[in-house]
């Protein structure tokens, strides 16, 4: 059995694509079916559904073979428990700092709201700044806006919800895709399997989403 995680939303709508090209198509329609292990037209091809933010744990530990999860939430996880032999190319967007229009520098230690805590920390360390991270779970863009933080991170794709708060997108952490992971164990004991696999979504995504 391979079994492969995914989330609803924007990953799985852009993912049963490729998967459909690997004739891995699922026997209900995962948006509206409340079960959580959806069956495939191959009989030895499951997705389980979970929180998008859940997909590399349930990778590593094994619990899935595979899964489809955003950079932001892989550089979020660490993990060495990871391969990711693929940019599926999909769920674009960049994840970037944010703050109030025209809002000055604050003077002493920047306050950053995110729900991306270790990446906050890895940059801003990197820019040996002093900060104050304060860890959010969503909503991010409230935080300015009330005096709860100078800024935030957070995934940005049009900057439609950051313009519609009086935000303005600032510096660019990292541009952002959707990748497969691979069960380090799984790889090891399904190789030819899940190579095969790799291979035809390989060609899928260069079809589907040319460089
Ligand atoms: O929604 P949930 O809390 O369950 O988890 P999630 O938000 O992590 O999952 P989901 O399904 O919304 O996103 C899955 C992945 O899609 C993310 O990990 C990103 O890699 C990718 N992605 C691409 C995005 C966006 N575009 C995006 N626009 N993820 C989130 N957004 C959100 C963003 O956080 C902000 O609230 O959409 C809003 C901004 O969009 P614009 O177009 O207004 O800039
Ligand atoms: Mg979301």
């Amino acid at each position: 059995m391979l079994t492969i995680a995914l989330s609803k939303g924007r990953i799985l709508d852009d993912t049963l694509p490729l998967l459909a090209a690997a004739g891995i198509v699922p026997t209900e329609n995962p948006d509206k079916s409340r079960k959580l292990i959806i069956p495939t037209t191959q009989d030895d091809v499951r997705l389980l559904i979970v929180r998008a933010t859940d997909v590399p744990t349930y990778v590593e530990h094994g619990a899935a073979d595979l899964g489809v999860a955003g950079k932001d939430v892989l550089l979020e996880y660490g993990g060495q428990g990871i391969y990711e032999p693929l940019d599926l190319r999909i769920a674009l967007c960049k994840l970037m700092t944010a703050g109030a229009v025209g809002a000055p520098e604050p003077k002493g230690r920047l306050r950053v709201a995110t729900k991306f805590v270790n990446v906050a920390k890895r940059y801003y360390a990197e820019q040996g700044r002093q900060v104050d991270i304060i860890k959010l779970y969503g909503s991010m863009e409230l935080a300015p806006l009330v005096g709860l933080a100078d800024k935030i991170i957070d995934v940005v794709d049009t900057g439609n919800t950051l313009r519609a708060n009086g935000l303005e997108a600032q510096e660019l952490i990292a541009h952002i895709s959707s990748r497969l992971i691979v069960n380090k164990a799984s790889m090891k004991m399904q190789h030819a399997r899940i190579q095969e696999l790799i291979d035809t979504l390989r060609e899928a995504v260069e079809a589907r989403h040319p460089r």
